[in-house]
């Protein structure tokens, strides 16, 4: 169960941050609208939340995702893999110290965006990306290995249609994942039950867990269907100006 969330509203340059997608640029009170729904969502699973000020050094800083692997016995600060966020670190760093984290942290040459992170319990699926290199997965495997975790990498630098692992993989619990298709054949998914997502319905690959609920993007009726039959208590959230900066719902907090 988790009982806290770390967020961050966008910064007003929000649409200066880095993206792949060609989707125009993103409407910034729409987006800030569209972060206060993800947050009212997030206390209606039980959370309570830290909320980060915005800060326009850095227009990708909203994804705090990618600042922390954060397990229940290890809390690592990463490096993140793009030059313009390694910055956004620091101020993650502050606010979880303030909460009595113990922190570790990626050194270079390793890098490791926390997008690239999936939790599934004990087991941890390290993707190797864009963003996320052999060293860095290498470092957070022995600091996992160390709080008692298993790990294992994911290559997904073939797969063009995701930035980060989780971009196409949630962890739903009761040993189940909902993924893409392009991944759905990896040996590392083979003990996992699978629910395979449409290919066009990608974007709904990043949905979160959070207690009771599992948290999918708007607009994916047949993920969403599929979800509800497996049993699962769905809150729907419009995400488009987050998409067209290629982040999802898992990118928007730091869940722990
Ligand atoms: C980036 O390219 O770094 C951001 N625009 C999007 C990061 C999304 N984060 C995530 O999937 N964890």
């Amino acid at each position: 169960m988790f009982s806290q969330a770390l967020v961050r509203p966008p910064s007003l340059n929000f649409a200066d941050g880095l993206t792949r997608e060609d989707l125009g640029a993103p409407d910034f009170p729409k987006a800030l609208a569209q972060h206060e729904r993800y947050c009212e969502a997030l206390q209606r699973c039980g959370l309570t939340l830290t909320r980060l000020p915005p800060d326009a050094r850095f227009p990708d800083g909203t994804f705090v995702e990618d600042t922390a692997v954060l397990m229940p016995n290890c809390s690592v600060l990463t490096l993140p893999g793009a030059e313009s966020r390694a910055g956004e670190v620091d101020a993650i760093r502050d606010a979880l110290l303030r909460q009595g984290h113990r922190l570790v942290q990626i050194q270079a040459p390793g890098s490791v965006d926390g997008g690239d992170i999936c939790e599934t319990g004990d087991h941890v699926l390290i993707g190797i990306s864009a963003r996320t290199n052999e060293e860095g997965a290498r470092q957070l495997a022995a600091f996992l290995a160390d709080a008692g975790y298993t790990s294992e990498c994911v290559d997904i630098r073939a797969i063009d249609s995701i930035l980060h692992l989780k971009s196409g993989l949630s962890w739903l619990g009761d040993n189940r994942v909902l993924l893409i298709e392009a991944l759905a054949g990896h040996p590392a998914f083979a003990r996992y039950e699978r629910i395979v997502i449409d290919a066009d319905e990608a974007y709904a690959a990043n949905a979160i867990r959070v207690n009771d609920h599992v948290l999918l993007a708007a607009g994916y009726p047949r993920t969403a269907e599929r979800l509800r039959q497996a049993g699962y208590s769905l809150v729907e959230l419009d995400m488009s100006e987050y998409r067209k900066m290629d982040g999802g719902l898992s990118c928007l907090s730091l869940r722990y």
